[in-house]
């Protein structure tokens, strides 16, 4: 129930919220690198205020399309966010990242945990990841984010992702990653289609045979505007908020999400009913 995360803890006995900190200069900068470092710690603030309990710091755009930044880039932008909510917040650090140079600095910076929606396939990531004793999330993604939307394809769904974990999760083992340090998530829109997405919300509980905590992410994506007559981003909150019921009642642990007070008065009324089980 208890997720070890370096020097802090997760109880994932209950749903936890995940809020997503862009550190990348198109959200928060106005020019300055002070403003925008000041800016990502006062969003970081409301929405630990607003109830998060992990902060995932991610410094590499994944948006569909998205081409990879240089590493320096990536710490340029990370690793000075990830100081100060270290320095001035008490909650978990999720750095969201596919790079090991990346892990090492983020851990020595103070993150709790490694974020990756390439699932530590990058070379050198398993080790690096070993090397800094933090849990890990393995994201499943078909493709790379410059293409993973051409032409979506599977045999079947649930258990091409299945076989995925299982097949990441002997990886990490094979490293030294321990099991009860691996987190799981189904990756909604990286490299699949609508009913892909939907199928996998759906059948959620058939991941629960691996027996490892399952985060998902679905906040603002386009599975809810495809739903919502293709609504812009500011009116897909109430659709985000419904997944995250959705996925929350399937056993979810960990909802990664951009609207946190919603979310997280939402997961309050999925745990209410979830302690009479
Ligand atoms: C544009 C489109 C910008 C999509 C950003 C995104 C996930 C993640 C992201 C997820 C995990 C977003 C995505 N999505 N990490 N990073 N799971 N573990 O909506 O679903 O934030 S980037």
């Amino acid at each position: 129930m208890k997720l070890i995360c370096g020097e802090r803890s997760l109880d994932l006995g209950v749903p936890q919220v995940m809020g997503i900190l862009n550190a990348t200069p198109d959200s928060f900068s106005d020019g300055g690198q002070f403003n925008s470092l000041e800016n990502a710690l006062s969003h970081a603030r409301l929405m630990v205020n607003q109830g998060a309990t992990i902060i995932d710091v991610g410094g590499e755009s994944t948006r569909p399309g998205a081409v990879p930044v240089p590493v320096q880039q990536e710490l340029d932008r990370v690793i000075p966010v990830i100081e100060q909510i270290r320095d001035q917040l008490d909650v978990c650090i999720s750095l969201d990242s596919s790079a090991p140079e990346v892990f090492l600095e983020a851990k020595k910076a103070g993150a709790h945990m490694i974020n990756d929606v390439r699932a530590l396939q990058r070379e050198g990531a398993l080790s690096a990841a070993k090397q800094t004793g933090l849990p890990v999330c393995l994201m499943h993604m078909q493709g790379e984010p410059t293409n993973m939307q051409d032409n979506p394809c599977y045999q079947q769904i649930i258990s091409d992702v299945y076989d995925f974990f299982v097949s990441r999760v002997q990886a990490c083992q094979d490293a030294g990653i321990r099991r009860d340090q691996i987190i799981l998530d189904p990756g909604f829109g990286f490299g699949k289609t609508l009913d892909d997405n939907y199928t996998l919300l759906a059948q959620l509980a058939r991941f629960h045979t691996l027996d490892l905590p399952l985060l998902i992410g679905l906040s603002r994506k386009s599975m809810i505007a495809g739903v919502l007559n293709n609504a812009p981003v500011d009116k897909r909150v109430l659709g985000s908020v419904a997944g995250a019921v959705i996925a929350a009642m399937n056993g979810a642990k960990i909802i990664r999400v951009h609207d946190v007070q919603e979310t997280v008065e939402a997961l309050k009324v999925v745990q209410a009913a979830q302690a009479q089980l």
